[in-house]
């Protein structure tokens, strides 16, 4: 008996995920659990965002997260939802969240099955919820290797390259909802369907377009860029070199939301390093490295300049890094031009 068409359209994030999970022999769906948590919080998460200019969760709530910034109050909630959807899984052995300063472990769970530990930016761009622009959440899910269930966790545990990831994604707040993931078979992505409440697969194997149509930084910093980095920009927006003469500055201070657009268009996003303070801006752990495996398994890369996001070994929960993340070509191009200047 064929299914119907309308069954067929009908792949949802859960089925995805089992059926992602029958490719590999002798596993026994805790992976698999890990990503339906997330899938569940964002729904959650979702349902927040949509109603925050009606029910007064807008607005900093006075509070100060780790990083120095204003928690506004969606922050806080989203956070929370992240941490009482993971904290319910016996396969979750730790978390650590941009929100909070130290990670939370799970220790002393009599669980025989795989566990992972669980890194995540609850809401990235929180700060332009006021003005209704899109945001996102960021994760990413390591495998937690330690042998007997009974081991605690350690910062240590977290300090693992992104190339390690046993996945990574996000879920963007927009116009539409969407969940992308990659579980290092390609990037997939799957758009909320408000009327069952369901991600629906809309975007299989995403793959980024071979053009820089778009570019992404915060061009009021350009004095604070070093040479490579201004001659990276400038080539970008003023050369005649045909590769760039359709690049458009495109920019929202919102991650998740330059970061999805790029990779569906095609184009850079950057955030150097400013050199008047030498501080790099993003972290790490829970936006660039999974943004990196993101970018990779779409065709694409991420770089430091000098070193390529997935390859760097974390020695801090809350780590910063500079980025260019996009199309693969544009990257090299960017890494020729910082080894010029060295
Ligand atoms: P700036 C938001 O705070 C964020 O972490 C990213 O989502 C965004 O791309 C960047 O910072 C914006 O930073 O300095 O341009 O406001």
């Amino acid at each position: 008996m064929t299914r119907s068409s309308s069954f067929r359209d009908f792949e949802t994030l859960e089925s995805y995920i089992t059926k992602q999970q029958k490719l590999h022999v002798n596993v026994r769906g805790t992976f698999s659990q890990v990503l339906r948590r997330i899938g569940v919080a964002s729904k959650i998460i979702e349902s927040k965002v949509r109603k925050a200019g009606l029910v007064d969760i807008l607005g900093v709530n006075g509070s100060v997260n780790v990083q120095g910034e204003h928690q506004v109050k969606l922050d806080d909630m989203a956070n929370s939802i992240m941490k009482a959807a993971f904290s319910v899984i016996p396969s979750i052995a730790g978390m650590a969240t941009e929100e909070e300063e130290d990670f939370t472990a799970f220790d002393n769970i009599e669980f025989d099955g795989s566990r992972y530990l669980v890194m995540f930016d609850p809401l990235d761009g929180s700060s332009n919820v006021d003005a209704n622009v899109s945001i996102g959440t960021i994760f990413a899910v390591l495998k937690y290797d330690k042998a007997t269930s009974k081991s605690s966790v350690t910062k240590e545990d977290f300090f693992k390259p992104g190339r390690t990831l046993s996945a990574a994604g996000y879920v963007i707040y927009g116009s539409s909802t969407m969940f992308v993931y990659t579980t290092g078979q390609g990037v997939h992505g799957f758009t909320l369907d408000p009327e069952i409440g369901e991600f629906v697969l809309s975007h299989e194997n995403i793959k980024i377009p071979d053009q820089c149509k778009c570019f992404s930084a915060n061009e009021t910093n350009y004095n604070k860029w070093d040479q490579a980095t201004k001659e990276f920009a400038d080539t970008i927006r003023y050369s005649d070199d045909k590769r760039y003469q359709k690049a458009s500055s495109r920019y929202i201070g919102s991650l998740v939301a330059d970061f999805h657009r790029n990779l569906l268009y095609g184009g850079i996003y950057m955030y150097p390093t400013d050199v008047t303070t030498n501080k790099p801006k993003l972290r790490l752990l829970y936006e660039c490295a999974p943004l990196a495996m993101i970018a990779e398994q779409a065709g694409g890369m991420a770089s430091t300049g000098t070193q390529n996001i997935l390859d760097i070994v974390p020695n801090q929960l809350h780590q910063r890094v500079p980025i260019v993340i996009g199309n693969k070509k544009d990257v090299e191009f960017y890494e020729e031009l910082v080894k010029k200047y060295s």
